[in-house]
């Protein structure tokens, strides 16, 4: 394995990225969403879960309604003023299949790595962030970057957001590179975060993570706590979480007020230590390749 992954490289760039697409979104605001517009949002993996936290991010400071879909399940019944898809490689099958199907009913806007894909012919618009591109096969700082220019588009200050990630790369990583089992946490915006992060975790160790809205947490899957394991909070735990986190005896890790954006960092950095603990190659997940895409025969 090489001494450095070109996961640990390109986690280790997010700050310099999301500082270029904030320099960036002034140009693309015309063709985002605009403020009350029904929007949806697509995408498949990380993409998907970047899309969630923006449709949550959007709902909440008032932009109107923001649905976030996996591109496989997206209810073309529905009426939309806009359609966004996030896809970095621009070749994921079911992302060029809705399209297809969207084409001529509602405007469409791509967020992709490569300009060049053909995901630029099928969707109205295109914006390209080809300076998030990534070499991993483990996506990171794409989405993040991603998230970070519909952050800015929605008045978010990129300057702070890139500040806390500096400090997230230096912080030392929470006692839990050796936990059997992680669950990842969120609420409203960060539950598309801790999908997320538990996604890393399985990409690119092999290791067993699990991710669940915060409160959905004592409905069930607290029953696999124990001394060993841990419970990772995205964001600000609700009432009474740590304590009974606390009681499981499992370890509990939250982002202690750094913004949930920058914590995710922690948690990719979490997924490639476990994977050079582990023996594996971060860039290289079992059974996965850059992108999906399906042979219709
Ligand atoms: C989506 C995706 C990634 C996954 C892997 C395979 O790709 O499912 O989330 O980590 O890279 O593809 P894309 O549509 O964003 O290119």
């Amino acid at each position: 394995m090489r001494a450095t992954s070109h996961a640990a490289t390109e986690i280790a760039s997010q700050p310099a990225c999301w500082r270029q697409a904030a320099q960036a979104v002034d140009h693309h605001l015309t063709s985002l969403p605009w403020p009350h517009e029904r929007v949806a949002v697509a995408g498949c993996g990380t993409s998907y879960f970047a899309a969630m936290a923006y449709a949550a991010l959007r709902e909440q400071a008032g932009h109107g309604l923001t649905d976030a879909f996996p591109a496989s399940e997206f209810p073309l019944g529905r009426s939309y003023d806009r359609v966004v898809v996030v896809s970095r490689s621009g070749t994921t099958t079911e992302i060029l299949d809705l399209l297809d199907e969207l084409r001529g009913r509602v405007p469409t806007v791509a967020l992709t790595a490569s300009g060049a894909a053909p995901i630029s012919s099928a969707a109205d618009v295109t914006i390209e962030l080809d300076f998030a591109d990534e070499q991993s096969v483990v996506q990171t700082r794409f989405a993040t970057t991603v998230l970070v220019l519909l952050r800015a588009a929605l008045g978010h200050d990129v300057e702070a957001l890139a500040t806390a990630g500096e400090r997230a790369l230096r912080l030392p990583l929470p006692d839990v590179v050796d936990a059997e089992q992680v669950t990842f946490l969120g609420r409203g915006w960060t539950v598309g975060l801790a999908h997320e992060a538990a996604l890393k975790l399985r990409e690119a160790a092999g290791a067993w993570a699990e991710s669940y809205p915060a409160m959905e947490y004592r409905h069930g899957p607290i029953s696999i706590a124990e001394p060993g394991r841990a419970v990772w909070m995205l964001g600000e735990p609700p009432n009474g979480l740590a304590g009974d986190v606390a009681r499981t005896g499992a370890t509990f890790v939250h982002s202690d007020g750094m913004d949930p954006i920058a914590h995710l960092l922690l948690a990719q950095r979490l997924a490639v230590a476990i994977a050079e603990r582990r023996g594996l190659d971060p860039d290289r997940p079992r059974n996965l390749t850059r992108s999906v895409i399906i042979d219709s025969a």
